[in-house]
């Protein structure tokens, strides 16, 4: 079997990349100094986080000299996301620090005025009529980044660059640049399902041009450029009475059949509908462990043996949630919740989402006079892996008032009145799985979680959950008017017309179902059909 070298000098999950790689035929060898690249014949720089640390990192190993000798000699070099903006000559992200100037350009940031950043989701990497390293034009690629390569027609082309391009709002930028032995993507081809392990296969195979099938592929002109709508599948899984790990769901978070002593509802096995969500066309999975496995030493995790067994065939990104907090493991030993991350990703997930500590750390961060405290879970972790890979989970609660005066929240005027006609609102968060209410409005979490580094936020509503009434607009409504960083709506999903109501009438950035799925209801699929034909982009499986 061919071998390729991966650099991996920042943390990050690679574990998916090992993953994908593997399946496309390959096998990999680890870089560990700069030595190493001398013996590589294929080299991979992989890359998450921020610009000005990953280049520091690189260039006090001596990696630099190393790279561009490698890429001199003519020998196959793909840089994936933060890999991808090495290459150039610096980023707005940190100018201080020079890139490896191999193209000549800077990265800027996206615009946030009209749209969330970072960008994340699926979208095109358009090399219009050509065809290089398997890109195809109506094919979608998984991206999450705040910095970019703005795209000028003919700028990087009059380098002898080929340029395959993305477009969200009215910004254009590089998706993906090639040029003979270089490819370089800021998507993840390892997260891409079958159009990213296509990219990857070509790249390792040495494919730079082939040529398109007509019959499988769609002409350019009938591609819809753009970031598409995100479909996520969650699972919630916990232990059921028979100690058997399942995954569960809840009516407003009540997981047990109704009745005297009802047994935990239980409706598959983890790994098993995660692969299945991910082949109706899931753009995401989400396992939220919703009892943390509280006497369970942390390395021996259920949880962590369900993303390595779901990374080795889900080559979509994956989120998990639920216990990511400092602790005391069962043997006494204090574990930071950034340890309990690391392990996480290097089990195979790309996001972890915290619930109940992010609250707490909140409520800390307005008793400092909005200071950053530093040692949050959300801030630890999001420096280190950097703010796309922390998502805030909120569990929050309808309160309502009379009138807006009564309460010092960020209330709403509802459509639906409360138990005594309240046409007034707030919500309230909650922690423990909705089990204690704090005195903590939605808004207050979200900018205060956004200030810390947040990437994203998972918008559940506990008096929606398992209602099959559809999203609470009112709620991603105010939250979304609040924060810049990209929102996913959750709870009430029971057909596909709520995934389209929600995206039409809000301007959530995701909209995650659960119950539904799991029941059979629906599939993905279906739902992303839904949404094609009231035309709305999304992102179809390929096969
Ligand atoms: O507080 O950091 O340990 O995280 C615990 C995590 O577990 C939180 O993300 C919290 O939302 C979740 N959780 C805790 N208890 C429950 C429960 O159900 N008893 N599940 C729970 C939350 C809600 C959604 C659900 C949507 C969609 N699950 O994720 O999937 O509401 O459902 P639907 O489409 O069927 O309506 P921490």
């Amino acid at each position: 079997m061919s071998k390729v070298y991966l650099l991996d000098y920042v943390a990050g999950n690679v574990r998916s990349l090992v993953n994908a790689i593997e399946k496309v035929g390959y096998t990999v060898e680890w870089v560990r100094s700069p030595e190493d690249v001398v013996k590589a014949d294929k080299l991979i720089l992989p890359g998450v986080g921020h610009f000005g640390h990953c280049m520091t990192q690189f260039a006090s190993a001596g990696y630099l000299p190393a790279i561009q000798k490698h890429v001199d000699s003519g020998k196959p070099f793909m840089g994936i996301c933060v890999g991808l903006q090495a290459l150039f000559e610096g980023s707005a992200e940190n100018p201080a620090v020079p890139g490896l100037g191999l193209i000549k350009g800077h990265l800027d940031r996206f615009d946030d005025t009209s749209k969330s950043v970072p960008h994340i989701g699926w979208n095109s990497a358009n090399t219009a009529d050509k065809q290089v390293y398997g890109l195809r034009p109506s094919s979608k690629y998984y991206y999450v980044h705040s910095y970019k390569v703005p795209y000028k027609k003919g700028e990087y082309e009059s380098q002898g660059w080929t340029v395959a391009t993305g477009k969200y709002g009215d910004e254009e930028f590089v998706g993906a640049i090639a040029k003979g032995n270089v490819l370089a993507t800021q998507f993840h081809p390892e997260k891409s399902g079958a159009a990213g392990l296509r990219v990857l296969k070509a790249f390792l195979d040495g494919n730079y041009s082939e040529a398109l099938d007509p019959k499988s592929e769609s002409k350019p002109q009938t591609t819809q450029e753009g970031l598409t709508r995100r479909v996520i599948a969650c699972l919630d899984v916990r232990t059921n009475d028979q100690g058997d790990l399942v995954v569960t769901k809840g009516d407003q978070y009540d997981v047990r059949e109704k009745g005297e002593g009802g047994n935990v509802r239980n409706l598959g096995k983890p790994v098993e509908m995660a692969k299945k969500y991910y082949e109706q066309g899931a753009d995401e999975v989400t396992f939220l462990n919703i009892t943390s496995f509280r006497d369970c030493p942390l390395a021996d995790l259920p949880m962590l043996e369900i993303l390595r067994r779901t990374s080795e065939s889900v080559f979509v990104p994956l989120t998990v949630g639920g216990g990511i907090r400092d602790t005391t493991d069962t043997d006494g030993t204090k574990v930071s919740a950034l340890e309990i991350a690391t392990m996480y990703f290097k089990s195979g997930a790309d996001k972890v989402s915290i619930g109940s500590d992010a609250v707490t750390a909140a409520e800390e961060y307005y008793a400092n006079g909005k200071k950053l405290a530093g040692s949050t879970a959300i801030e630890q972790i999001s420096g280190a892996y950097g703010n796309q890979a922390v998502v805030v989970s909120v569990d929050p609660k309808r309160v309502y008032v009379s009138k807006p005066e009564d309460t010092k929240h960020n209330t709403i005027a509802t459509k639906f009145p409360g138990p005594n006609g309240e046409t007034t609102c707030w919500y309230a968060c909650t922690i423990k799985g909705g089990r204690e209410t704090r005195d903590m409005d939605v808004v207050e979490l979200a900018q205060a979680v956004e200030a810390m580094g947040t990437g994203e936020i998972l918008l559940n509503c506990i008096d929606k959950d398992g209602t099959n009434s559809g999203f609470d607009l009112e709620l991603i409504n105010q939250v979304k008017g609040a924060v810049s960083i990209p929102v996913i709506a959750s709870s009430g999903a029971g057909n596909p017309g709520h995934f389209e109501e929600v995206f039409s009438k809000t301007k959530t950035d995701a909209a995650l179902g659960a119950g539904m799925f799991h029941r059979g209801e629906y599939t993905v699929k279906q739902v992303k059909d839904f949404l094609g034909e009231k035309g709305l982009v999304v992102r179809q499986f390929e096969g």
